[in-house]
């Protein structure tokens, strides 16, 4: 058992919050943690409760005892495979899910059916019609979005052949797919089957299971989510670099607070828009408030956060201290991560908690359907909750905390080549040549979420900054980005006072953060891209596995985040959780996710609660992969130039 932590957040505003529900003896997630001890065969993978002759435990053996197996004589092995692969096919299923969403709601706008929504990036849609052989001609953009909404919707219902953006990684990675079987036909396919699968009595060969496991998350990332990003790239627009702030402190005392949070952007950027609206203002003033003020949580925080400059109130653990401070008036949720926990802290409030999406109702909240035909008229009915709604706020429960953070994010694939290359000639090439000649000496995604198990946004901030000063440039999404922008990693001046001298270099010609916001969680899939366009670009073998790049999630929580995991690892890239890992009850099945992977896809998955050491790891696999290139000496000698360069300027 690890010992008891001290402090529940490095974040100063969700202490005085955390403090702040002490003394108003309001109970948060913080404290029912302390209450709720994991059960350790749970945590450990080791319990099976697929059938009714169960719940069966089997922990791993100790000395001479033989190992138990289920019942059913299901084997320890057999029952962390599919514990493990269900999280796969949930996370895989609430991704996708969404994706499916956004095209809806792109085929409405492309039949004409609402008018709210437009097509905001012309490029991206023509892109897409290229690469799914849609025909452009003198074709309107709706006729061609029809087109699209239509393919993809496909994509989901698909019983037979390949996934279309199987065809954006590079043609290794799909050869090494196409041999392991693991290519998925259709989205909604790969999860039922997954899900038959892991059913009682069906597939008892963890190997063989795995195989199904990876192709729902291949599923998911190179499905699912990136159809989502794509699709929500060609309504909502590309992000572009964008300044904003982050963290409670933007909550204010004189407006209307309102906080959407959840994870899809239709709603969200509804309310961005129609927030700005001098009549709703008007309205607004009419009750007292100065204004309407939105502001984001979780990952639909950094949605509309990239798109429009709409300030984050904060991360997953800050749900609930957000209403603690008194001065929310309305809490806008639609799905995944939204705890059940707020209700109950909105009790305490003024605060309304409104559900929107018929999929995610929470009991003894307010339920206003988001209606897809009319988004701007549900927008502005919330909105008018909301505003009426803040009279009842008691000034006297009201304390904001004074920390705000500024950070710029919106690094979509395509602006980091446009930074990078410039406008006219947008490409990798200048990145490339920093890793090849090891300035940069490698590239780290640190994505995911959360988990009250761990002190909060601390494993984010310890594992980020070990990268930089290691001279690793950091991709992030997620509650992880927030975590990094808050603690200052997210502007260009972060780069002199954390980088390496090699990374800052690099930072500070390009005028670019050492921390990179690649958006929310979906947004995976654009590290995805962006990894494929590094190895399109040359120098740097031809495959996502050759490139001297890791992936971790150090406080991860949800099963969205295992799917995530399973595919940078089938992606060919080196995955080092945090926290607990859901399998670490079975040394085999384990040892197919750390060992075997990595023959299989040259990616593979890793456990390390503490966060310096795991960077430590991540550091050391891209160092192997500098040496395998056979770069590893350009950096020594390009350290050691900048080295003598100081010391003739000194
Ligand atoms: Fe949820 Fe997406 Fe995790 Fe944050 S990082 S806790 S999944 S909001 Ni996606
Ligand atoms: Fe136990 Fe087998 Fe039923 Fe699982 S499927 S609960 S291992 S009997």
């Amino acid at each position: 058992m690890p010992e008891e932590k001290k402090v529940k957040s490095i974040d100063q505003a969700s202490e005085e919050m955390i403090a702040k529900a002490t003394e108003e003896k309001i109970s948060t997630v913080f404290d029912r943690a302390d209450k709720m001890k994991p059960c350790p065969i749970g945590a450990e993978g080791s319990c099976c409760k697929n059938c009714a002759m169960g719940p069966c435990r089997v922990p791993a053996a100790r000395g001479s005892e033989v190992q138990p197996t289920g019942v059913c004589g299901a084997t320890a092995e057999t029952i962390s495979a599919r514990n493990f692969c269900r999280m796969i096919a949930a996370g895989s299923a609430s991704h996708s899910d969404h994706g499916r969403r956004v095209v809806e709601a792109f085929k409405l706008m492309a039949e004409g059916k609402t008018r709210d929504f437009q097509i905001k990036d012309e490029q991206k849609l023509l892109k897409l019609a290229l690469d799914m052989g849609v025909a452009i001609g003198n074709r309107s953009n709706n006729e061609i979005a029809l087109d699209i909404a239509k393919i993809c919707e496909n994509e989901f219902g698909k019983q037979e052949g390949e996934l279309l953006f199987i065809k954006n990684a590079p043609k290794k990675r799909q050869e090494i797919w196409r041999n392991l079987g693991v290519v998925p036909r259709g989205i909604d396919r790969e999860v039922v089957e997954l899900m038959h699968r892991t059913h009682m009595g069906v597939d008892q060969d963890y190997k063989n299971l795995m195989l199904q496991g990876t192709r729902a998350a291949l599923a998911d990332g190179w499905g699912g989510s990136m159809i989502a990003t794509e699709i929500q790239d060609c309504m909502f627009g590309t992000p572009t670099p964008t300044l904003s702030e982050i963290n409670l402190g933007v909550l204010k005392e004189d407006m209307v607070n309102i906080i959407i949070h959840g994870h899809e952007p239709a709603l969200a950027e509804m309310l961005a828009v129609e927030g700005q609206d001098p009549e709703l203002t008007k309205y607004a003033q009419s009750k007292g408030a100065k204004g309407i003020n939105l502001a984001g949580m979780c990952c639909t925080a950094n949605e509309v956060m990239m798109r429009h400059g709409v300030p984050i109130a904060g991360n997953y653990l800050q749900q609930e201290l957000a209403i603690v401070t008194g001065a929310v008036d309305a809490m806008v949720v639609d799905v995944q991560c939204i705890m059940q926990g707020l209700a109950e802290v909105a009790r305490c409030f003024h605060t309304k908690l409104i559900t929107t999406d018929n999929r995610a109702k929470i009991t003894g909240t307010t339920y206003m359907a988001f209606d897809e035909y009319n988004p701007k008229a549900s927008a502005r009915a919330i909105i008018k909750a909301a505003i009426d709604n803040f009279p009842n706020r008691a000034p006297s429960k009201v304390r904001i905390p004074q920390v705000k953070t500024s950070l710029i994010a919106g690094f979509s694939h395509e602006t980091i080549s446009y930074l990078l290359g410039g406008l006219f000639r947008a490409s990798y090439r200048p990145l490339n040549d920093n890793i090849i000649n090891g300035r940069i000496r490698g590239l780290a995604g640190v994505v995911g979420c959360n988990n009250v198990r761990t002190t909060h946004d601390s494993a984010h901030i310890v594992m980020i900054k070990e990268l930089l000063k290691n001279d690793v440039l950091v991709l992030s999404t997620g509650c992880a980005a927030m975590a990094a922008a808050k603690q200052g990693l997210m502007v260009p001046e972060a780069a002199k006072k954390f980088c390496g001298p090699g990374l800052a270099e690099v930072c500070e010609t390009v005028g670019i953060p050492p921390v990179l916001h690649l958006g929310a969680c979906i947004d995976n899939s654009r590290i995805l891209v962006a990894a494929t366009a590094v190895v399109k670009d040359g120098g740097l073998g031809d495959d996502i596995s050759d490139l001297p790049a890791a992936g971790a999630a150090p406080e991860w929580m949800s099963e969205k985040a295992i799917a995530i995991g399973q595919y940078f690892v089938a992606s060919g890239v080196y995955t080092v959780f945090g926290t607990t890992f859901p399998t670490i009850g079975n040394k085999t099945f384990t040892n197919h996710l750390f060992k075997d992977m990595e023959e299989m896809y040259g990616g593979m998955w890793d456990f390390q609660p503490d966060p310096a050491r795991a960077a430590k790891l991540m550091i050391e696999h891209i160092d192997k992969k500098r040496k395998a290139l056979g770069i590893d000496k350009a950096r020594e000698r390009v350290l050691y130039d900048m080295e003598m360069r100081r010391e003739l300027e000194g």
